[in-house]
Formats: structure tokens, sequence, C-alpha cells
């Protein structure tokens, strides 16, 4: 019986072997042999006939050979299908997989980040506010008087007489003075609005506006920290230097500006052959604006400082176009990770 199983099992690899790729042909052997009448089928019939000492062991040979031709039939059918693809032409098994989508952030979220990270790093602490603000908080507050040119219908959108779209985002921080007591180390981050295109503003934008208020805060202070943040966004060795200016929320006020980052200080188109770039705005609060949110100016001392976050990335990547930042094309978003 052994050699019989062993017969029919050689005979089934060879048609097998012949049936090569053709599926129905593979299946035509399984009917043959494993099928209700099939060859293999019948010996297990005819195990009830075996004297009963032997059935185990016959039993067992007919078992494994059943199992041997399943997976060969198995595999046969695998191997069929897969070269029917390849032939069709549906599947080309030697194309690399596709590579998966995977999203990320926004240039101008990666830097807004990156900052605020640098200032909590030295105790700042991150604060939020509204888009649509009352002329108050935007202006008033700021002690920017009603006839101040920045007022001017032109760079502000007016959403009704007393309501704008905030035109910076020092507006957060005049909210968090009224509602707190110094000492005060905060950082705004946020979209910031003025009626302004062309090839360098757009309508809308993105500020990081900073805010220290306490006992005996100092110009030192403010150059102290200002300092360290320009080392530990642009490099420690990148010179820095102060400038004297003008906003109606500071006295004194001073604008920052960095070595070029593109020419080192030795002059190029970038920084228009000065080896310097401006990249914030600064000042002590002016005392008037303490006033406003009912602190002394006797007895408490800050510095606030702004900057937009599109000028600060731009530097950073050596970007020229600052429409790039507001198409969001693909090709360009893909570039920062
Ligand atoms: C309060 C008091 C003072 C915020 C400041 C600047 C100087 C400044 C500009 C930088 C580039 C705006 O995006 S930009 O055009 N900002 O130069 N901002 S001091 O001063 C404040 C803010 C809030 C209560």
């Amino acid at each position: 019986m052994k050699d019989i199983v062993q017969q029919i099992l050689r005979e089934a690899f060879e048609e097998l072997d012949r049936a090569n790729s053709d599926i129905k042909a593979i299946d035509k052997v399984r009917v043959k042999y494993l099928g209700r009448k099939g060859r293999l089928t019948e010996l297990f019939k005819q195990l009830g006939g075996l004297p009963k000492e032997k059935r185990p062991e016959i039993g067992k040979v007919l078992n494994e050979a059943r199992e041997q031709l399943e997976k060969a039939l198995g595999d046969a059918i695998a191997r069929a299908k897969t070269a029917s693809l390849e032939v069709s032409g549906d599947f080309d098994i030697t194309i690399p997989g596709r590579r998966p989508l995977v999203g990320r952030l926004h240039p101008i979220t990666q830097t807004a980040r990156d900052i605020c990270q640098i200032f909590v790093q030295m105790g700042f602490e991150v604060v939020e506010g509204p888009e649509v603000e009352l002329d108050y908080y935007n202006f008033e507050a700021l002690n920017i008087p009603k006839d101040h040119p920045a007022r001017d219908m032109q760079d502000t959108f007016y959403v009704s007489e007393e309501v704008v779209l905030r035109t910076h985002t020092s507006p957060i921080q005049v909210r968090v003075m009224e509602a707190r007591k110094p000492p005060i180390q905060i950082i705004a981050p946020g979209k910031a609005y003025r009626c302004d295109s062309d090839m360098t503003h757009t309508p809308m934008f993105h500020q990081v506006e900073g805010l220290m208020v306490g006992k005996d805060v100092s110009f030192a202070d403010l150059k102290g920290v200002l300092t360290l943040f320009v080392h530990q966004m642009f490099g420690p060795h990148v010179g820095v230097r102060f400038r004297p200016s003008f906003f109606p929320f500071t006295e004194p006020s001073a604008e920052v500006d960095i070595q070029c980052v593109i020419c080192g200080g030795k002059g190029c188109r970038v920084c228009s052959y000065t080896g310097w770039l401006e990249i914030l705005g600064s000042g002590m609060v002016d005392p008037a604006v303490f006033e406003m949110v009912g602190y002394d100016p006797e007895q408490v001392t800050g510095f606030a400082f702004g900057m937009g976050i599109e000028r600060i990335a731009m530097l950073r990547w050596g970007i020229d176009d600052l429409r790039l930042f507001f198409d969001n094309d693909v090709r360009f978003l893909d570039q920062f990770f």
C-alpha cells in the first residue's frame, strides 16, 4: 500500500509540473487526486478494509501524502496567479512601493514655534488672543492717538467703528496686563492684518511679540534677552546691533539688526550692501501704556518687542519671495521638516 501511495504521489507531482502556470490544469490535478472520487481519496476509503493493526501506519502515510499534495497545489496556484498578472501587465512587481504622503508643519508655523521655544526657555509664557479686536485694545490702550497714521483706513481693516482686525498682536499683551499684576513675562504669537499688498507685504501676516514687566526691568535686560534670542535663532557668532527708533507704545525704542546671514556682513544684494539686516523692533514700555492698564509707572518698568515671522523665516532659509509662504505649493512646503 505504501508503494502505491508513493507511486500515485509521484504521478500527481509530474502532472502538476506539466500544468505549469495553467490554473485550470492545476485544478484538474486536484480533482483527479483529491476530489470526491480522486485516486488518493479512494485509498482513504479502503482504509476500513485493512487489518486493524495496519490502519494507523497506512493512515499516517496517506495523510502525509495528502498534505504534501495540498501544499504543492496551493503553491502552484499562487505562482500561476502572479504569473498571469505579470503577463497581463496589470501588476509589475518590480516597481518600488509608493512613498506615503506625510504632512509637515508649514515653515511659518515651524518658525513661530521655534521662536516661542527660545523665549519659553528664558521663562516666557505663550499667550494667544482674538484676531477680531476692539479698537481700544489695538490702538487706544497702546498710546496710538486717533490721528496716528497707523489708524489710517488704508492700513486697518475696520469691521465697525469700534471693531478692527488686529494690526499687530500687541492687544494680547494689553489684555494680559489688564487681567494680571506684574511680574509678567509673556510671548504672543499670531496672525495680524493690514490693508496692504505688494511684493513685500500681504494683508495677513504673522508676528511674535513679547513683553516683560516687573520691578527694575531695564534696557540692559532688553538687550540681554534679545541678544540671546538672536544667538539661539541664527547662531552664537552672529553680530547684533541696537539702533534708535520710534514706536508710539515704547520709549526709548530700538530696532535690532543682525549681521547679514547671507554675506556674513561683507555686503550683498539682500542687505543692500550694508552688511546688516533689520529683524525686530523693541523698546521700554511707554509709561502712558502702563497708566492705561492701571499700573503705576513709578513702580514698574518693562520692555516689549515685536517681529514679523515671515521675515525671520525668509532669512533663516534664504527665501527671496514672500508669496511662496501663501501659495502652499507642496513642492515648496515639502522642503521644510
Ligand atoms: C505692549 C507694549 C508694547 C511691541 C513692539 C515693535 C516694537 C515692532 C514690528 C516688528 C515688525 C511689527 O511685524 S512688524 O511689522 N514691531 O517693531 N513691537 S515694540 O510693543 C508693545 C506691545 C505691547 C503692551
